[in-house]
């Protein structure tokens, strides 16, 4: 085995892998959901990428050991908050989508680092336009009982991870 080989071998964890996309889809999103907002922000730059291509990269960065981690601790922490499970003032910050809490962009920038600095301005363009399956989640986790405060900086993550693994490859 390369050297190169068995360095990716430590960095991805396929059993992992299942969990995470199981928990995200209890959570209400499908890997195709994320697929479409990658291929949202490379349209402009890559016009011919197809639905396929997006759906394989977002698979890609969803192998990576410190996207899974990321992905596992902020959704539990939306699910401890909906099960009422976490103490104050962390619980009302966390039900409430606290503007100023901050450490759901934080631990997405965990993910988003994956692939290198080309993440952030993807990871901000979805911050801010809160595109297809973002503004969902966005929407339902405004409702009584409902958490999304950790989902959807996941999500506009993996989804500009994916981006970038995509730009990286055409830029070789
Ligand atoms: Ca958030």
């Amino acid at each position: 085995m390369s050297q190169h080989k068995s360095e990716e071998n430590r960095l991805n964890d396929i059993k992992k892998y299942d969990i995470v996309v199981k928990r995200l889809q209890e959570r209400g999103v499908e890997l195709k959901d994320i697929a479409e907002l990658t291929l949202g922000l490379q349209r402009q730059y890559l016009p011919n990428l197809e639905y396929e291509d997006a759906l394989e990269h977002v698979k890609k960065v969803i192998m990576k050991r410190e996207v899974q981690n990321a992905a596992l601790t902020g959704i539990e922490l939306d699910c401890l908050a909906e099960k009422g499970l976490l103490s104050e003032p962390l619980s009302s910050m966390l039900l409430n989508d606290y503007g100023l809490y901050g450490v759901d962009e934080v631990l997405a920038l965990a993910i988003v680092n994956v692939y290198g600095s080309i993440g952030f301005t993807n990871f901000g363009y979805i911050d801010k336009l809160k595109p297809g399956i973002i503004g969902e989640i966005d929407k339902k986790g405004k409702e009584e009982g409902k958490c999304h405060t950790f989902l959807d900086d996941i999500i506009g993550a993996i989804a500009a991870a994916a981006a970038s693994s995509i730009a990286h490859r055409f830029a070789e």
